[in-house]
């Protein structure tokens, strides 16, 4: 029997960026110079098939860290960082921490620090309870920071001292909502100072801009991550805003419908920023054992940024 055709436009880039290979590798590379186990504050990255394979290889995801015994064993905390009473509590236990934040995201906690220091409120662009804000509001004492999720939050914000405002956002946010927010704020809080545009990190902005070109193009589209992936969901809001009129995030290929993707002559695929490359490509071969597929990359930008991992596995790793 002949298998329909099937267009796949792959989105590029797409997948890992620095800062989760970073993440992943520092992992990796602490079960080896130390063996299992190691502990891992919060999943390192949002993907259950890379927690999941961590775990096999001796890692121990915790919630807290007071889940971890005391004793020499690694404790390593996720890329999407952490309050700064993490690190102190390690520090009072004498845990052997190692700190696996995003570079781009310590960035923001800086910022925000600085801020803070010249005496402005902050207000921090971003979606209540995921862990980056709460890592990046837990860099300040209670009280200095104001989270604003959405435009509407703006009419209800009144501050004793409008003249000492400043915004910061999260890493994986929609470029073009946090763009409206920016505007509204700039337009309610004339004084309000902040980064260039916004924190939204290159992996981001060039995941999403890799969408917008394929989204309008394709019948359905698929974003390989996890559902508790803010950047994965960001990914597939803006190929729904774009008019796909199929978009779904997948893990992985157990969880494609047939009875929504098997009619399609067109298909796009994009991965979020902490869905690992094997997984796209075993949704490429379940698509290949049902159509005759042709693939055709659609790049949008070139990526090069590399973070070496946390000194204490460099240090260590050079012996
Ligand atoms: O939910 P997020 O998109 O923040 O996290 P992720 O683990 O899916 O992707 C990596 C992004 C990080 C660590 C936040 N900057
Ligand atoms: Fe870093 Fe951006 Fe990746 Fe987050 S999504 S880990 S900020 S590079």
């Amino acid at each position: 029997m002949t298998k329909p055709p099937l267009l796949i436009l792959l989105c590029a880039p797409r997948g890992f960026c620095a800062g989760v290979v970073r993440a992943i590798d520092a992992v990796e590379r602490a079960l080896v110079l130390y063996g299992a186990p190691v502990y891992v504050r919060h999943e390192i990255v949002h993907n259950k098939y890379v927690v999941e394979g961590l775990r096999r290889k001796g890692a121990v995801f915790v919630k807290e860290l007071d889940e971890v015994p005391d004793g020499d064993a690694p404790v390593i905390f996720s890329a999407h960082g952490v309050p700064k009473s993490v690190p102190e509590a390690a520090l009072a236990r004498r845990l052997f921490g190692i700190d696996a934040t995003c570079p781009l995201v310590t960035k923001v906690h800086r910022e925000a620090l600085l801020h803070h220091k010249r005496g402005r409120h902050i207000l921090l662009i971003g979606h209540a309870g995921h862990p980056e804000v709460v890592g990046t509001q837990g860099q300040l004492p209670q009280g200095a920071t104001t989270l604003v999720e959405t435009l509407e939050d703006i009419a209800t914000l009144s501050f004793a001292d409008e003249s000492a405002l400043a915004f910061v956002t999260q890493t994986t946010l929609s470029v073009d909502d946090t763009s409206d927010i920016v505007r509204a704020l700039q337009a309610r809080f004339p004084a309000i100072v902040g980064p260039h545009k916004e924190d939204i990190c290159y992996a981001t902005t060039n995941r999403q801009g890799a969408v917008k070109r394929v989204a309008p193009l394709v019948e359905a589209m698929i974003v390989v991550g996890s559902a508790n992936s803010s950047n994965s969901q960001r990914l597939r809001e803006v190929a729904e805003r774009e008019g796909c009129p199929v978009v779904r995030l997948l893990l992985r290929a157990d969880d494609i419908d047939w009875s929504v993707f098997g009619g399609i002559a067109t298909l796009g695929i994009t991965a979020g920023a902490s869905a690992p490359e094997v997984l796209v490509e075993e949704i490429m071969d379940a698509f290949a054992a049902r159509f005759e597929v042709t693939v055709e990359t659609v790049s949008t930008a070139d990526e090069s940024v590399f973070f070496p991992l946390p000194r204490e596995l460099r240090e260590q790793a050079a012996e």
